[in-house]
């Protein structure tokens, strides 16, 4: 018997010397320990024992458990702490590897755009006007000199929300409340949101202007000219060539268009410029009297110029982009181009 509960604890100290992980350990614990295990199973077979050899190995086998029992916490504290070493090792981190930065956002094209015309003309004196997107016929057509019988004004051309209220096809009416209601000298540009029934690659029902008007007494075709040259050369660079041909809009007299030497065959000819060297960029003139009567001025003593430019074409022309919509459809392969 004696050898038997000495083999025992051989048995149990070698086995425990081979555990690996705690799981390992519960099951010895239950095999030597448990309610069917090995020590109970012993402490059973007592029954065939004398009366005088119960008591002695009782008590022997009962040192055993405690001895095991000691050992399994031993061991527990071991196999705990190597548990803990391995799950350090498998989840180290390189703290020296460079974060992963979030993706920052920028500004959309036709923003950065705007921002740099509207600089340009700020540090050329003008002041910022701003008006409703929904606006009355009379500010948008009627006080511009535009006739009724005028294409613009069709249903098909123009959004309608009643017969006498519409959505702005330009920020024009922006310029009429301001001359209503300001002194003399006026000099402000009206950069904002204008709607036109059009959709195709260099239209679409919403886009991005920017008018400007001077008004004062004796200014020149010259000084517009002037002005407009240089708000060219400081967009598209300070080489830049520039035309202006003569045209017709209702609200001035005369009119003309500027054009610049095309960005990108320089002058050659290419498919953007249809092979005529030249860009079209702007709209521009002499403030039409019948402008200035119709918000009150007296056309004999106030004289005034007046332009109007698309935002979408001018990024277009200097980013080289030939499609409109790009600039509404988000597509991230499109707009980070521009961060
Ligand atoms: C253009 C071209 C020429 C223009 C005229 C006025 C106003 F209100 F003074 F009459 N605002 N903007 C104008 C003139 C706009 O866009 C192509």
């Amino acid at each position: 018997m004696k050898s038997i509960i000495e083999e025992l604890k051989d048995k149990a100290l070698k086995e425990l010397s081979g555990l690996e992980d705690l799981k390992a350990l519960r099951d010895f614990k239950v095999r030597f320990l448990g309610k069917k295990g090995e020590v109970t199973r012993l402490l059973k077979s007592m029954k065939d024992l004398s009366p005088e050899e119960r008591p002695v190995f009782g008590k022997l086998i009962n040192e055993l458990k405690a001895f095991v029992e000691a050992k399994v916490e031993e061991k527990e504290v071991e196999l705990k702490e190597l548990e803990r070493k391995r799950r350090f090792e498998k989840e180290r981190l390189d703290i020296t590897l460079p974060g992963r930065l979030p993706r920052i956002g920028g500004l959309h094209p036709l923003s950065q755009v705007l921002g740099e015309v509207v600089d340009v003309f700020k540090a050329m004196g003008f002041q910022i006007a701003e008006g409703p997107e929904i606006e009355e016929d009379f500010y948008n057509f009627e006080a511009l000199n535009i006739p009724p019988d005028h294409p613009a004004r069709d249903m098909q051309d123009t959004f309608y929300i009643s017969e006498r209220v519409l959505l702005r096809t330009h920020t024009s009416p922006v310029q009429v409340r301001i001359m209503q209601k300001y002194p003399l000298p006026i000099r402000i540009i009206a950069p904002g949101r204008v709607y036109r029934r059009d959709f195709d690659v260099s239209h679409t029902p919403m886009f991005h202007q920017v008018e400007g008007l001077l008004v004062d007494k004796k200014v020149t075709f010259a000084e517009l000219k002037g002005t407009l040259i240089e708000f060219a050369k400081r967009i598209f660079g300070a080489n830049t060539e520039v035309r202006f041909r003569p045209s017709f809009f209702p609200f001035t007299e005369p009119s003309a268009e500027m054009d610049i030497g095309c960005v990108i065959c320089k002058g050659s000819g290419c498919r953007v410029c249809k092979g005529t060297g030249w860009l079209e960029i702007l709209g521009c003139g002499m403030v039409d009297p019948e402008v200035f009567r119709s918000v009150g001025l007296d056309p004999l003593e106030v004289t005034g110029y007046a332009f109007g430019l698309g935002v979408e074409r001018i990024t277009m022309l200097k980013y080289g982009i030939d499609d409109i919509r790009l600039f509404f459809e988000n597509d991230l392969r499109f707009l980070s181009q521009f961060v």
